[in-house]
């Protein structure tokens, strides 16, 4: 199925220099960019993005990490990319990600895990909204259209 999904490098990964590596991993798996931004985020949306760990003890770390330096927000396109980005993500643990994802490649901490990445079609939907207007999305065909997302 054909889907969007959102994406941000988290400030540990900016602050890393990891943004170019994790685009490439994308570009090459064959998914199309359609939206990208380097930015700051509001506490406000910060606390919107995470409503649902309120309550967690992790999250008031959480809230203060995200918006601790720019993170690089993007929206990716193409089938099945909201399970598939998941995967190449590894596990939320580092220590539990296997080699070869992003995180089990580069991650070392829970809390400093570089990359986020919708859960389900409708986290990808809320989230999509929440960081990008409709006008900053592009919609455009690939000259390799056709054989490839
Ligand atoms: P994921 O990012 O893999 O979807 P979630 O949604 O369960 O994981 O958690 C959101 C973020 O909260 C994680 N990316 C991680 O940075 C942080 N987090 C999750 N569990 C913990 C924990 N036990 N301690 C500290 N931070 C955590």
């Amino acid at each position: 199925m054909m889907e969007k999904t959102f994406l941000m490098v988290k400030p540990d990964g900016v602050q890393r220099g990891l943004i170019g590596e994790i685009v490439s991993r994308f570009e090459r798996k064959g998914f199309q960019l359609v939206g990208a931004k380097l930015m700051q985020i509001p506490t406000s949306v910060a606390e919107q993005h995470y409503g649902e760990h309120k309550g967690k003890p992790f999250y008031d770390e959480l809230v203060s990490f995200i918006t601790s330096g720019p993170v690089f927000a993007m929206v990716w396109q193409g089938e099945n990319v909201i399970a598939t980005a998941r995967q190449m993500m590894g596990a939320t643990n580092p220590k539990d990600a296997l080699p070869g994802t992003i995180r089990g490649d580069y991650g070392v901490t829970v809390g400093k895990n570089i990359i986020h990445g919708s859960d389900s079609l409708e986290s990808a939907k809320r989230e999509i909204s929440l960081f990008f207007k409709e006008e900053e999305l592009v919609e455009y065909t690939r000259t390799v259209d056709g054989w490839i997302y």
